[in-house]
């Protein structure tokens, strides 16, 4: 266990000259300040994200001061994506420490973002004094912060007493890990920080939290009953979401996918789990796998949204909510999961890892391959849509669009598949996502379940911290502006991260006019030639203006040999994107173009 330290003392040399005087007995105490440190860094907790400020500003120095990586943001929404991604890239609780009221609101939408995307996050936030705030007698930052918490975290605890912060920290470790993993919040109210209690007592309190995200073994007979209806498909699929990225069981999970030569898709953040360039890959053909599988296997994916709920058109099914007919496995650590939209016929509940191997040694060293005419018509449809895109990527129009700038991103990745890969935007992630492979896994962070905008900075700053290795953020301009001024941030830390903004001028697109006539310009567009490479200059970073892919690739190539923290502007034809990207079903009123 690490050493607690103790209280420092005012007047050390003259207290310690009596016997039994005030260093003796405040040498014996110890500081809710240090009991959080401590329980932390029991725990493993080696970095913090936030922003300081009453009450936890002596926190985040004490946190610093004691060897955590204290990483402090310029807004509290952006310390809590970048915790949150921390906490997907490294299975370890990404940790946010905010102020109290506004600074807990800023960081609940990440908390509230983190639970929705299963990714494991504590928020820590300073609150007011109680009595205070529960009278509604007009407090500093006065708010009931737990009440506005719980309904957006997986769960939500605060602590009265110093003598609590070991149990408080060790449980919300353990909500935000254990099971599905989520977001949790940690209240913990100023007059918490400066109590003490006796350091042996304190010390004690502390627990190191063991096995804290136990593995969850399915049952025999439901491994079974999956691979039964499995061997029985004649053209079944494989879909692998980003719970199957988290689980970091890479090796399991491609072995499984390659002994049963069942094709996979992999959704958005599951890309690289195996090499997108990979032959049993039916990405470059999803609009035709979806609709003709007949056995459908979830590996940590949901048949949310973004699987059109399982049913419907994308499905085969006859109107927008009829079933397609086909029969589903989903492997889960949640068993609540299954059934959630059309029926589930063969659940796996268990830990993908547990899960995955069960199935391997089930499945034994000889799997009867799929049909092969299943296999060959997906092939005859990737390499048509495959060399489609070929075709248009090869394309050099003036000005630049998505494709041709894309294309170069997509050779810088090829070249440094190490790289981590942030994306938001509409068209700048929709594009991205279909043109750049991935090579391996939890290289591609993005907008993920809520397709949110505001995450780019925050998980870039995280994904270099985490790692090490080069990020590149390939961002809308709209999706930018949403956390830009951490830019500062990445200059501060001297972070290798490279931001592209596909600067098209707009939301979407550039070329919208305010049907008025008036002078406000239309809500969907920006300043047009907007010179935001200016901004990373103004904080000592590197500042490129790319309107070619070859000025585009030039400064890519420089950032990633330069590692120096780079803001391309890659000025994109204002007319090439679509209203709402891929998804302009989903906007009630999009005109189609
Ligand atoms: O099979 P078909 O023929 O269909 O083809 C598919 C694949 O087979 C093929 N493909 C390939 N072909 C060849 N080769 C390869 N390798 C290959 N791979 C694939 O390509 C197609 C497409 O494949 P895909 O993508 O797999 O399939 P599809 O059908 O698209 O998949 C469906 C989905 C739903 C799974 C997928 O589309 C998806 O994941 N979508 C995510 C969408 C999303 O989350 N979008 C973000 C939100 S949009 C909107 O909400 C925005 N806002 C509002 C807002 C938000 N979000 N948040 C907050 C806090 N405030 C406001 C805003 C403000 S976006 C936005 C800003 C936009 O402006 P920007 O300036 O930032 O961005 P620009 O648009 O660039 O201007
Ligand atoms: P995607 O958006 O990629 O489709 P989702 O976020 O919808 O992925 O789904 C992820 C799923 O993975 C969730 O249902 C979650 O319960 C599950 N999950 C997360 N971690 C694990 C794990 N270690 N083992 C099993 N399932 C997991
Ligand atoms: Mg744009």
């Amino acid at each position: 266990m690490d050493q607690v330290a103790t209280k420092p003392t005012a007047n050390a040399a003259d207290a310690a000259r009596k016997p039994g005087g005030d260093t003796d007995r405040q040498a014996q105490e110890i500081d809710g300040f240090q009991l959080v440190i401590d329980a932390l860094k029991l725990n493993g907790i080696d970095t913090i994200f936030g922003l300081p400020g009453i009450p936890i500003t002596d926190l985040t120095r004490r946190l610093q001061a004691s060897g955590l990586r204290v990483i402090a943001f310029r807004h509290e929404q952006n310390a809590g994506y970048a915790a949150s991604i921390a906490g997907f890239m490294t299975q370890k609780p990404g940790i946010c420490l905010t102020v109290s009221a506004p600074g807990f609101l800023n960081g609940l939408t990440a908390l509230a973002n983190a639970t929705t995307n299963c990714f494991p996050m504590i928020l820590v936030s300073g609150s007011s004094e109680r009595e205070i705030v529960d009278l509604q007698q007009g407090d500093y930052e006065e708010m009931d912060q737990l009440a506005i918490a719980r309904p957006h975290a997986k769960a939500a605890f605060r602590v009265l007493h110093a003598e609590d912060i070991g149990v408080g920290v060790a449980r919300a470790i353990r909500a935000a890990l254990s099971g599905r993993p989520g977001g949790v919040y940690l209240d913990l109210p100023a007059k918490l920080f400066p109590q003490t209690i006796d350091a042996e007592s304190g010390r004690n309190s502390l627990i190191k939290v063991v096995d804290p995200a136990p593995r969850q073994i399915p049952a025999p007979d439901a491994v079974q009953r999956a691979l039964d209806l499995l061997k029985s498909a004649k053209r079944p699929l494989i879909i692998l979401g980003k719970g199957a990225a988290y689980a970091q069981a890479d090796a399991d999970i491609r072995a499984l996918v390659e002994r049963s030569g069942i094709p996979y898709l992999p959704m958005s953040m599951a890309k690289g789990l195996l090499p997108d360039t990979h032959e049993q890959s039916a990405a470059a053909a999803r609009s035709y796998v979806l609709p003709e599988a007949d056995v459908v296997m979830l590996i940590g994916a949901r048949l949310n949204w973004l699987l059109s709920q399982g049913k419907g058109k994308t499905w085969g099914g006859a109107s927008p909510k009829a079933w397609g007919g086909q029969k589903f496995i989903q492997v889960d650590i949640s068993p609540q999961e299954a059934d959630s939209n059309v029926r589930v016929d063969a659940p796996v509940v268990g830990d993908i890892g547990s899960c995955v191997a069960a199935m391997l040694s089930a499945m034994g060293a000889k799997w009867p391959q799929p049909p092969s005419e299943w296999v060959d018509a997906i092939s005859e449809r990737r390499t048509k849509n495959v060399g489609k895109m070929a075709e248009t990527l090869a394309k050099n129009p003036v000005p630049m669009n998505y494709h041709s700038a894309l294309n170069v991103v997509r050779d810088i990745v090829k070249a440094n598949p190490d790289a981590i890969l942030v994306n938001e935007g509409a068209n700048a992630l929709d594009f991205t996502r279909s043109i750049v492979d991935m090579y391996k896994p939890r290289k591609r962070l993005d907008v993920g379940t809520w397709g949110v905008m505001g995450v780019g900075m925050g998980f870039s700053v995280a994904a270099a911290v985490v790692s090490g290795d080069q990020v590149i953020a390939i961002e809308g301009d709209s999706a930018f502006g949403f956390s830009g001024m951490e830019v500062e941030t990445i200059c501060r830390y001297d972070l290798p991260v490279c931001v592209v903004i596909m600067n098209n001028n707009g939301v979407y697109r550039g070329d919208e006019v305010n049907p008025t006539g008036g002078r406000d310009p239309s809500p969907l567009v920006f300043v047009k030639g907007a010179r935001y490479e200016k901004l990373m200059d103004a904080f000592g970073g590197v500042g490129v203006l790319a309107t070619t892919p070859a000025e585009l690739r030039n400064a890519m190539e420089e950032a990633i040999r330069s590692r120096k923290p780079t803001l391309i502007n890659a000025v994109i034809d204002e007319k090439a994107g679509t209203e709402s990207g891929r998804i302009t079903s989903l906007n009630p009123t999009a005109k189609k173009k």
